[in-house]
């Protein structure tokens, strides 16, 4: 394959690691500006690709793109995310390594999009035969399905991912995609009942309603109107300019039914979508500190019909509440503020396990029979960091995530730099940057953690609140470094903090997270919901709320909990694998293609450690090749390598690089590599090349550079 690289990819530099001043963040930034003016979006730090959200559709993931980088070596072509798709896919196949691309940015950046370009990669480019197909299809397909019920517009992005997820892509021994598994983590259940202003709900709601054929409406009782539903007029924003939801309803239809949903399944699911917008429209009346009585009468009959429960008892169970204490069971009314919560409560219950459903319903239609001797790429496309003005319950769980990939992160990449020296017999200095293992430790230890120490007091009878789990926390763990709350040592307060915050300084800057409903957040639901939920005909709720659950008589895990095992698990998976990583950045807050606001842009190249990732990667050896890429790629330069070598390719290189006047001190030779310190020593080779290219015009064309 001919080199690739063309003047205008040459465009500043297309590796940070090659920038003359590399510890200067404002250079680090003019070189982005300088490729995003000319749609080069792309641009590494090593072998991490650094990726600019262009908010227009670019040319460059044609199938020619494609075909440009399969089997081509990383610095051969110019920076691609589909050079890092195919890089994992050959390590994967020549070293027989499982692989993970990690996606990481804000809200916005570009991840779900550089994860779906990666899926697309390798269902062209992969082998194929007719099983492989259709496991291709449903990869695909799945995509529009999860989107639309885990997807929702925000401000910062129209088609935001409300959860977190892990795809892992699974190939058989002749590299062909035969199967698929998905993770799903923490889905934001409260946009269920609650969007805030300029916001909308999960697409799915507004697809059924504006595409919904008019029968299947009229059987659901929903009118053609999102704003008649409760649940869909909060944010006031029931249109979107670059959403069309008709077409995407027909999207999702067509998809449900790849995948291999049947027709009972599809009804079962609709039923439940129309459900919870008619849990949103029930009203109650009553004094507010009497008992509340339900009095929208039609919305409990389209609810016992469409869940298959029956009417009296549902009605009950959103005005009552049932505790079980010591084997007995206490029922007791609700006043208004405490009903109307537990319809929401029971809202965020049925969407919330009914998309963990679909994900396990998408998985069975994925599964390859014989995983276990599947090699696996698998891709993570999980919310970055994120500071608001007001940050809850959920902020902390997707800001202790990033902190735990970032650990991770450090963990990989300097012990990946170490180990490699240490294979090739290379002595280095050891690299100093900050460890954040003290935040992660600060959020998840035994006892002393904030997470032990919250479900310590959800799982507390008695006067436990919110206050007192912030109390807790002054006492526990107020004198450490990373964490402030509104009490000083000296007993006075702090003006800029709430009474209800606790401030965490995380690796990417300070936040300060409102305790205010955190507890009501973090526990499972009563009782009464479940037991409504499983007397339901609809068969997937009786799949969602399992009777046995409620025999169980073990306190029920708290929500922090959970998430704290299932990143815990993320990260033994992760660590089981060889990572790429893919740091997405969002140029502006507009949307708007063509705009880079270099404050924005500062801010992520911080919290994605971008320097830190720079100099960590120049405290060693900036490049090192195989001695048989370095010498194929280079050999012209040299008469004694030209046209080819024919002793030891060690020896070829040493020849090369001696004729071309490398110093001692700017390389060094391992055992199956050269490792060269500078970029700069690179960069002058390969203008020597391109300057030879040149004087040879036509010469060099019939004699192409062959790059493995
Ligand atoms: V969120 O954390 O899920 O809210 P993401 O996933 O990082 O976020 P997403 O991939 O959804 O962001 O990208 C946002 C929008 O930017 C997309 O809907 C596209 O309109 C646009 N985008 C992102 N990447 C590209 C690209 N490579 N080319 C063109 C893009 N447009
Ligand atoms: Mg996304």
């Amino acid at each position: 394959m001919e080199s690739a690289l063309t003047a205008r990819d040459r465009v500043g530099v297309q590796d940070f690691v090659l920038l003359e001043n590399h510890t200067s963040e404002a250079a680090f930034i003019e070189n982005l500006r300088k490729r995003f003016k000319e749609n080069l979006i792309y641009t590494y730090i090593g072998s991490v690709l650094v990726s600019v959200n262009p908010y227009k559709d670019l040319e460059i993931y044609t199938k020619n793109h494609m075909e440009r980088y399969r089997g081509v070596n990383f610095y051969e072509v110019s920076p691609h995310i589909y050079a890092v798709s195919d890089n994992s896919y050959r390590s994967m196949r020549t070293e027989r390594k499982d692989q993970c691309i990690l996606i990481s940015g804000e809200s916005g950046a570009g991840k779900t999009e550089a994860s779906k370009k990666i899926l697309q990669y390798y269902a062209v480019t992969c082998p194929a035969s007719d099983q492989v197909e259709t496991v291709k299809d449903r990869l695909l397909q799945s995509n529009p399905v999860l989107e639309a019920f885990g997807n929702a517009k925000t401000l910062r992005n129209d088609n935001s991912s409300r959860f977190g997820k892990y795809m892992d892509i699974q190939f058989d021994f002749k590299g062909a995609p035969v199967g698929g598994h998905i993770l799903n983590y923490l889905l934001e259940k409260s946009r269920v009942v609650h969007q805030n202003h300029g916001e909308r709900n999960f697409h799915i709601f507004y697809q059924l309603i504006e595409g919904g054929e008019e029968d299947l409406l009229r059987r659901l009782g929903l009118e053609r109107n999102p704003q008649q539903y409760q649940y869909l007029v909060k944010g006031n924003c029931p249109k979107v300019s670059s959403i069309n939801d008709r077409s995407d309803w027909k999207v999702v239809r067509k998809a449900l039914s790849v995948i291999g949903f049947n027709e009972d399944e599809v009804e079962d699911l609709l039923n439940i979508i129309a459900s919870v917008l008619h849990l949103g429209n029930i009203q109650y009346g009553g004094e507010d500190s009497g008992n509340a009585y339900i009095t929208t009468d039609t919305q409990i009959k389209y609810l016992a019909r469409l869940l298959g429960v029956d009417g009296l008892v549902l009605k009950d169970a959103l005005t009552h509440k049932k505790i079980i204490a010591k084997g007995e069971e206490l029922k007791s009314p609700l006043n208004l503020e405490q009903a109307a919560s537990a319809r929401d409560a029971l809202s965020k219950a049925v969407y919330g396990r009914t998309f963990t459903w679909l994900v396990n319903k998408i998985n069975a239609s994925l599964a390859y029979k014989t995983y276990k001797n599947a090699s696996v790429i698998g891709l993570l496309d999980i919310y970055g960091f994120e500071v608001f003005q007001h940050n809850s319950f959920e902020q902390f769980c997707i800001n202790y995530c990033n902190e735990k990939l970032q650990q991770l992160f450090i963990e990989l990449t300097l012990k990946s730099e170490q180990d490699e020296y240490e294979a090739e017999g290379i002595t280095w200095e050891p690299v100093q940057y900050f460890n954040n293992k003290i935040i992660c430790d600060l959020v998840e230890e035994k006892f002393k953690g904030i997470i032990s120490i919250l479900d310590e007091e959800c799982l507390r009878p008695g006067d436990a609140s919110d206050i007192t789990f912030l109390e807790k926390l002054e006492n526990t763990v107020g004198g450490h470094a990373h964490l402030t709350t509104h009490k000083l040592a000296d007993g006075k307060t702090r003006k800029v903090m709430g009474r209800e915050e606790f401030r965490l300084l995380h690796y990417a800057g300070e936040v300060n997270y409102n305790v205010n409903g955190v507890l009501s957040c973090t526990h499972s639901l009563c009782v009464v919901h479940p037991q409504v939920m499983c007397m339901s005909e609809n068969r997937i709720l009786t799949q969602c709320f399992d009777r046995a659950e409620l025999k169980d008589s073990k306190r029920p895990e708290t929500a922090a909990t959970q998430f704290k095992t299932s990143l815990a698990k993320l990260m033994e998976i992760l660590m089981s694998k060889e990572p790429s990583y893919v740091r997405c950045i969002k140029p502006n807050d507009a949307k708007q293609a063509g705009r880079f606001d270099e404050v924005l842009i500062r801010h992520q190249v911080k919290y994605l450690g971008l320097m830190e990732n720079l100099r960590v990667r120049r405290a060693g050896f900036a490049y090192r090749r195989h001695y048989e890429t370095f010498l194929q790629r280079y050999k012209s330069l040299c008469p004694e390598t030209w046209p080819s070598w024919q002793g030891k390719l060690a020896d070829g290189v040493s020849t090369l690089v001696k004729h071309l006047g490398y110093k001692p001190e700017e390389y060094k030779l391992g055992r199956s590599k050269i490792f060269i310190r500078f970029p700069k020593t690179l960069f002058a080779t390969e203008d020597a090349l391109e300057t030879r290219k040149h004087s040879l015009g036509e010469r060099e064309r019939e004699s192409p550079v062959v790059v493995q």
